[in-house]
């Protein structure tokens, strides 16, 4: 088994669909090991997306994630981080496949709904980031 961390973003929340993004998971067969409703400050925006700090769209990318109520999550399942990351689709959500999350919620490059660790190393930095070990039982 394995965990990775995900977040549905401030537009998806903003638009009432996080339940059904939850549902997706669940069908999907993963185990929702941890998951609280957080309103990141700025500053803690830009202290998760600190690897992008120096791409140009990280003041746009922190704003956003700033901007409203998001989700995090942490899912367990075999080979977590890529199917969340099939489940998620393209970054871009134009490019995203049919039946994928961002093709579905997201409706930018930057809006795109959700998040998904790419990596083992960047998924322990990321649930670490948001959850103590103990909300993770
Ligand atoms: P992914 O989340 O698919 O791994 P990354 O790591 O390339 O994508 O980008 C991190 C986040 O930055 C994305 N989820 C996306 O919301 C945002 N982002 C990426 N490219 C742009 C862009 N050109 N303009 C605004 N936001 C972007």
């Amino acid at each position: 088994m394995e965990r990775t961390f995900a977040i549905i973003k401030p537009d998806a929340f903003a638009a009432g669909n996080a339940g059904k993004i939850i549902a997706r998971i669940y069908a999907e067969g993963f185990k929702v090991v941890g998951i609280k409703k957080l309103y990141l400050s700025k500053v803690e925006a830009e202290g998760f997306y600190a690897v992008h700090r120096e791409r140009p769209f990280f003041g746009e990318l922190t704003d956003f994630m700033s901007s409203g109520p998001c989700i995090v999550m942490v899912l367990e399942a075999q080979n977590a981080i890529k199917k969340w990351r099939d489940l998620m689709g393209a970054t871009n959500p134009a490019a995203a496949v049919e039946g994928s999350l961002r093709r579905e919620f997201g409706s930018s490059v930057g809006e795109n709904a959700t998040h998904g660790s790419d990596a083992p190393e960047t998924a322990a930095f990321e649930m670490g980031y948001f959850f103590s070990g103990l909300e993770l039982l």
